[in-house]
């Protein structure tokens, strides 16, 4: 039987296809490696695991019911409310009935003559589908570098994507934390209230804003419900809705700037970057409010050589992804919390006991990875994907990933990623983007059919021309100047290439509209 639809990940993306393609009367079946739904937000149960765009926001916009009938308790939920509410949408939905959980793809082949995809699942089935839709995730495929003796280590190990359910009882341990990303930041704090003592591995300080999240209340939340039909039409063009400002930082003087970095840094969260809308394109504006954050964490942490060690200084404020965190610094005044700073002395190799670095071992019950993913590329390069002629994705983006619109690649006809590399994905606010890729997508499935078209992929020029934009826009700014997984920089061997597109997810939108509307030109159909 040749399904209309395979989907592949039943997190936000997958779920919102599901729901989408039902409502084209199409028929599919979605594979989650998982035993639940949730995606990222199932597997990222480490403690302070949490949202850095606000709940409001980072919510599906397609059901006023759904919206009116889920009361989000936190500015910034937690993800065991996070993935309640997936839960809740899935249920409510009736989505369950389509997904086959535990169940991993392992291959995916183009058949040329039937022009479908033939995808095998770890359990040995292989399924038929027409369209191939990858909601597998920009952050799923989890990374641990190759630390020597490793495997000696007698204690527990995790990382913080893949996290145990049963590791919650931290008392009178002694944990070792490796990475200071958005996920170590997180952790950090909360483990740092329960562990006997924590020792904070830290490579590259970053820029960590407070989040200053609080609880909400019935007015939050109907201040919301009453415009969020506008709020949300907002956002579509927009991305998230934060505080932008019209200027740029030396248009004000040195006083007024700080005001607006202090007002923001009281407030919370990432609106703290749009502080002035220079902050990701000029190195001299950057570095006034990379001055205020670091001139806070000297302010916060009593001990100035533990400060010192905690200040970024090698790459610009925003160029790694900006964190948002309650308590990180602060957590450095406990004195249970050990910053080991790997600058200083670096590590050597995990032994039986713990980890050993240049100057010291130091003894372990359990260490966690906080070490990040092999983000956008990671999870599709991790399935067999075999296109026109046998040609393998991953072979075709040795080099990177040639991409159309972040939405395709030639010679995958019928092959649809939701929110990869070359499209704004991780740099706006996911719920938002994850809806228009799924829209652009069941519509081009619907206008196929409306055309007699059985096939629709990307012609050679469109992407290429695609992905010099993706990077002309990429270098206009400072984000090119970090070392960060946004390039591919924290794998190995990986082809340093700017993954995500820079120009907003308004300007995306256009374009993938425009694209449609023309007839879905740089598109080759076949019939
Ligand atoms: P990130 O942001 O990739 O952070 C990974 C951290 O792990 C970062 O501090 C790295 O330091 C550190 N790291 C990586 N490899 C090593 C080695 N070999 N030794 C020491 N330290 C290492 O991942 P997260 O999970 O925190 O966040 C990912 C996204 O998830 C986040 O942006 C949100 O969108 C949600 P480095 O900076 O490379 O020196």
């Amino acid at each position: 039987m040749m399904l209309d639809a395979v989907v592949v990940g039943a997190g936000f993306s997958g779920l919102y296809a599901i729901h989408r393609l039902r409502e084209q009367g199409l028929s599919l079946r979605c594979i989650e490696a998982a035993p639940d739904v949730g995606g990222v937000w199932f597997w990222n149960r480490y403690p302070g695991a949490r949202c850095d765009v606000e709940s409001l926001q980072y919510s599906y916009s397609f059901s006023r019911e759904i919206e009116l009938e889920w009361q989000w308790s936190e500015r910034f939920s937690g993800q065991p409310e996070i993935l309640a509410y997936l839960r809740f949408v899935a249920d409510r939905m009736d989505l369950r009935r389509d997904i086959d959980f535990g169940t991993r793809v392992v291959r995916a082949v183009w058949d040329e003559d039937a022009r479908c995809w033939d995808v095998t699942t770890d359990a040995g089935e292989t399924l038929r589908g027409r369209h191939l839709i990858m909601a597998s995730g920009g952050l799923s495929v989890t990374q641990i570098p190759d630390f020597p003796g490793v495997a000696s280590f007698r204690g527990r190990t995790c990382h913080t994507g893949m996290w145990p359910a049963d590791l919650v009882d931290f008392a009178g341990k002694r944990v070792g934390l490796i990475g200071t990303g958005s996920s170590g930041i997180q952790a950090a704090p909360v483990l740092a209230q329960s562990a006997g003592d924590l020792f904070v591995f830290q490579r590259t300080p970053n820029f960590i804003i407070p989040a200053v999240n609080r609880k909400l209340d019935d007015a939050d939340r109907a201040k919301w419900n009453d415009h969020s039909t506008e709020l949300r039409a907002l956002a579509k063009r927009i991305g998230t809705i934060y505080e932008f400002s019209p200027h740029g930082a030396m248009e004000v003087d040195a006083a007024s700037r700080e005001a607006e970095y202090r007002r923001r840094w009281e407030a919370g969260g990432v609106a703290f970057v749009h502080a002035f809308n220079n902050l990701y394109l000029d190195q001299a504006a950057n570095d006034t409010a990379a001055d205020f954050v670091r001139a806070r964490i000297r302010e916060i942490v009593s001990d100035p050589v533990v400060a010192e060690k905690l200040c970024p200084k090698d790459h610009p404020l925003g160029s790694k992804r900006i964190c948002v965190a309650s308590g990180y610094y602060e957590a450095f005044n406990r004195e249970n919390v050990h910053l080991v700073d790997l600058r200083e002395e670096p590590m050597l190799t995990i032994t039986p006991e713990g980890i050993r670095t240049s100057a010291r071992e130091i003894a372990l019950d359990v260490i966690i990875f906080a070490t990040g993913y092999d983000a956008l590329t990671g999870a599709l390069s991790a399935i067999d994907i075999q296109g026109v002629g046998g040609v393998r994705l991953a072979e075709k983006w040795a080099q990177g990933p040639v991409n159309y619109l972040g939405l395709m690649t030639e010679k995958f006809p019928n092959m649809y990623i939701v929110t990869g590399p070359g499209s704004p994905s991780v740099l706006v606010n996911m719920a938002i983007a994850i809806e228009q890729h799924v829209d652009w997508i069941v519509e081009c499935i619907a206008a196929l059919r409306a055309r007699g078209a059985v096939a629709i992929e990307p012609e050679a020029q469109a992407e290429r021309d695609w992905v010099r934009h993706v990077n002309d826009e990429a270098d206009k700014t400072l984000f090119v100047k970090a070392k960060s997984w946004y390039i591919g920089a924290n794998i190995p061997g990986k082809p340093r290439v700017f993954l995500p597109f820079v120009g907003g997810i308004g300007r995306y939108r256009i374009k993938c509209d425009e694209v449609a509307a023309q007839g879905y030109q740089g598109f080759r159909l076949l019939f």
